[in-house]
């Protein structure tokens, strides 16, 4: 997406690529229409060939995709015009639905791409939508977002992005801004008494306020939409492996009673009360271990460790504390974590209470399936830092979102603080100014083509 030309056709194969049911072609721009007549032979016409072009809009009609040339006939097909402005693009747009095999459909795309259509880039086709005013930014990045949802909760974030709460929220703040800046400006270019005075402290106030309100569920979107890295962790045997296999409910890590069994990470994400939560099995860490395969594992151990968000330190609750557990407990000592003491349906030996005194312990069975779902809240109340409370939808899921409210945020302030010290009003316009591009980058008022297209790239071809 090298120059941002929406006046062309693009087309794309719109599902992933694989033997499926169906698949689709998509074209959208002025020439939609026309390549499609070109390729598209109605089963109508067969019978009846004047009626060869006639395509209603909006109306699936069966007919074949047939290669111009020749007219071989390449698959046999349902097609759809879509004509601007009702559309995803708000451009003209055709649905090719194919049998979904790759070759039927890379040679119906090949055939559009002939016909005069460019290959889309990843994106192209919301970036349109957007430029075209039928969705704005957060909202094409809701799409992005529902597509890529790992729960249900994480896809009701993302619905209720696209329906346009959060740009709605948004909007209206900035409109606030964009009246105290009114104000300011005019004051910069006339004397006092030809414009009423009017008072920007309190609206900066509520403005303050707002973004505070619209900022203070983020936290818990953002772990929706992106989910919780959780690293296993403990030395040998412990059953670090079961532990993973009964979060599953599943048997996935190989378990078996002789020490080292685990060799390199393994993950898999469950679904813990909406949160996406990415478990890593890691090979069983020890201080010395002349075995090469087994020492890279324990570096990747260790890796994992480092780019987990939560540690899950295992315990043998069945044998007493080695110093291997002492010193693993050591590494996790700066992440949030929880004590798991594996184990339970064996006697017990009491762990000394200065192993990692502030992490919360729990006692688990893995091989039971005892504690598990205790385990699980425990998780949930470490992410969203204890209090659970089932409060409404949060309104903003990404980062991006986050830094461009933060940044708002300190820009009123910065202005209110400026406007009570007695700075001038051209002065305190500036930071205003900052904070209503700064809300206008959330829905694409302000937003420059790098950021498009980083934005962009991230989709997938043909949505
Ligand atoms: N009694 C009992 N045995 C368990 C429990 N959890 C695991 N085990 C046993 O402990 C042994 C080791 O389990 P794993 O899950 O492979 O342990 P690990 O920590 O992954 O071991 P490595 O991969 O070697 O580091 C196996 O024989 C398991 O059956 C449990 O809760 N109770
Ligand atoms: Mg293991």
């Amino acid at each position: 997406m090298k120059t941002f030309s929406i006046d062309d056709t693009i087309a794309a194969i719109a599902t992933p690529l694989g033997e499926g049911g169906v698949g689709i072609v998509k074209i959208s721009g002025p020439e939609a229409r026309s390549i499609l007549e070109q390729l598209f032979v109605p089963a109508s016409a067969v019978r009846h060939p004047a009626s060869l072009v006639h395509l209603a809009p909006r109306r699936l009609t069966f007919g074949h995709i047939c290669d111009p040339r020749t007219g071989a006939m390449v698959d046999e097909v349902l097609a759809v015009y879509m004509p601007a402005p009702r559309s995803y693009t708000r451009q003209d747009v055709v649905e090719i639905q194919a049998h979904g095999g790759i070759v039927p459909l890379r040679q119906t795309l090949q055939l559009t791409l002939m016909s005069g259509a460019r290959l889309a880039e990843p994106g192209e086709m919301t970036l349109r939508a957007f430029v075209n005013g039928r969705l704005d930014l957060a909202q094409a990045e809701a799409v992005l977002d529902v597509v890529q949802a790992r729960t249900e909760a994480a896809l009701r974030v993302a619905t209720e992005q696209l329906e346009g709460k959060l740009s709605a929220r948004v909007r209206s703040v900035r409109a606030q801004l964009v009246e105290v800046l009114a104000y300011l400006e005019a004051s910069i270019d006339f004397v006092e008494d030809e414009i009423p005075s009017q008072d920007v402290i309190a609206p900066l106030r509520q403005v303050g306020h707002a973004l505070q309100d619209i900022l203070s569920t983020a936290d818990r979107g953002l772990i929706y939409r992106q989910g919780i890295r959780a690293a296993i962790v403990g030395r040998p045997n412990v059953g670090k492996s079961s532990l993973l296999n009964a979060l599953l409910r599943g048997e996935r890590a190989i378990v078996t009673p002789i020490p080292g069994t685990t060799r390199d990470t393994l993950e898999e994400t469950i679904n813990i009360q909406g949160v996406p939560l990415v478990l890593v099995d890691t090979a069983g860490i020890r201080a010395e271990t002349g075995d090469e395969v087994e020492r890279i594992g324990v570096e990747r151990s260790r890796a994992a460790l480092d780019r987990a968000d939560l540690a899950l330190l295992v315990i043998d609750g069945s044998q007493p504390l080695t110093d291997a557990d002492r010193s693993i407990s050591a590494l996790i000592s700066r992440k949030p974590g929880l004590v798991v003491v594996n184990k339970n349906d064996l006697p017990q030996i009491e762990l000394p209470t200065d192993l990692l005194p502030a992490v919360p312990r729990l006692s688990v069975s893995a091989l039971m399936g005892e504690g598990i779902e205790a385990l699980e809240e425990a998780v949930v109340g470490l992410v969203f830092g204890g209090a659970v409370t089932a409060a409404d939808t949060p309104l903003v899921s990404n980062p991006r979102h986050q830094a461009s409210l933060k940044r708002a945020l300190d820009y009123v302030g910065a202005a209110e603080g400026g406007q009570l010290g007695g700075l001038s009003s051209d002065l305190v316009a500036i930071d205003v100014r900052e904070a209503v591009d700064a809300l206008g980058e959330i829905t694409g008022e302000t937003v420059s083509e790098d950021l498009l297209e980083a934005i962009f790239a991230n989709f997938c071809i043909g949505k």
